[in-house]
């Protein structure tokens, strides 16, 4: 049976519905039943955020596939709106991945609730490690400005420019693309590699699974470049490709370049996302 985004034609390409490769094995080694538990699809860039920072805080939790297009009611009970990523932490449950990356970050008060956590790690275990949003209140309030950067202005252009099938917008689109990239690019640490500094942190993450994809889906269907040899943006790219927790939950390539197909073809009813990005409205 052929999924409605495939247009009629089972012979397209649909987006993958289990993780391949590391990704998959991170999913594995997370499917036993616990409180903390991740609503995710393996394909989505929003979900992949929330997966790197409980990897980077070395939480434990459970990863949960599903269908965001299927819409089971155990996302609907955590998210009315049936978008993945959805986090649901023993009767609570929240959803945005912006909103849930903060949430990871998890205050020693939220933890104190965490009873089957604590059995497992000792609390000071969970503080360990550099928060994902600095102490510093300043560097919060410039990494949170760029996070909404990256909502605002990254997201959309990159989707603009995947669904266009005009090929002289395209050009313009990348070229949106590009200026917002060096926008962000010139405001980052200038040694880095990351965004802060040394460390991967709020921002980083926030960007990574669209730098992800902009090698894995952009180039193989837009020709999109390699980062320019030498340059900070470059710098940045590989730093983020190489991090461990973002290796750990990618998949292979042809888990991306199939479940793109239908964003590079602009295929009707692909997702929430593509409407409003063809209607001109925000994002979902
Ligand atoms: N603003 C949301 C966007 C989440 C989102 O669009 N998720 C997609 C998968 S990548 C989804 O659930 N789509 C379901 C649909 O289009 O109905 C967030 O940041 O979490």
């Amino acid at each position: 049976m052929s999924d409605a985004n495939q247009n009629g034609d089972s012979q397209k390409k649909s987006y993958h519905k289990k993780a391949t490769g590391l990704a998959l094995q991170t999913a594995e080694k997370h499917s036993r039943d616990h409180d903390l538990k991740l609503y995710g699809s393996c394909f989505c860039p929003f979900v992949q955020r929330v997966w790197i920072s409980l990897e980077l805080k070395q939480l434990p939790y459970q990863y949960i596939e599903v269908d965001p297009y299927k819409k089971p009611k155990s996302l609907l009970d955590v998210n009315p709106r049936g978008l993945v990523p959805a986090l649901r932490h023993g009767d609570w449950g929240c959803y945005e991945s912006t909103v849930l990356m903060e949430y990871v970050r998890l205050p020693a008060a939220a933890l104190r609730g965490l009873k089957p956590m604590l059995t497992r790690f000792k609390l000071e275990d969970l503080q360990e490690g550099e928060p994902l949003l600095p102490p510093d209140a300043k560097t919060r309030a410039h990494s949170r400005l760029w996070s909404d950067h990256i909502n605002r202005h990254i997201i959309p252009s990159f989707y603009r420019y995947l669904q266009e099938q005009d090929t002289e917008k395209q050009v313009t689109f990348a070229g949106e693309l590009k200026d917002q990239i060096a926008k962000i690019a010139s405001d980052a640490d200038p040694n880095g590699p990351f965004f802060l500094g040394s460390s991967m942190s709020f921002v980083d993450v926030q960007m990574a699974p669209w730098v992800i994809r902009m090698e894995k889906v952009l180039k193989p269907y837009r020709g999109w470049p390699s980062a320019e040899k030498g340059s900070r943006w470059a710098k940045w790219v590989s730093a983020i490709e190489e991090h461990h927790a973002v290796k750990a939950t990618t998949s292979d390539d042809g888990l991306y370049l199939d479940s793109y197909e239908r964003y590079a073809e602009n295929r009707p009813d692909t997702s929430q996302l593509a409407k409003a990005i063809n209607s001109g409205r925000g994002l979902p």
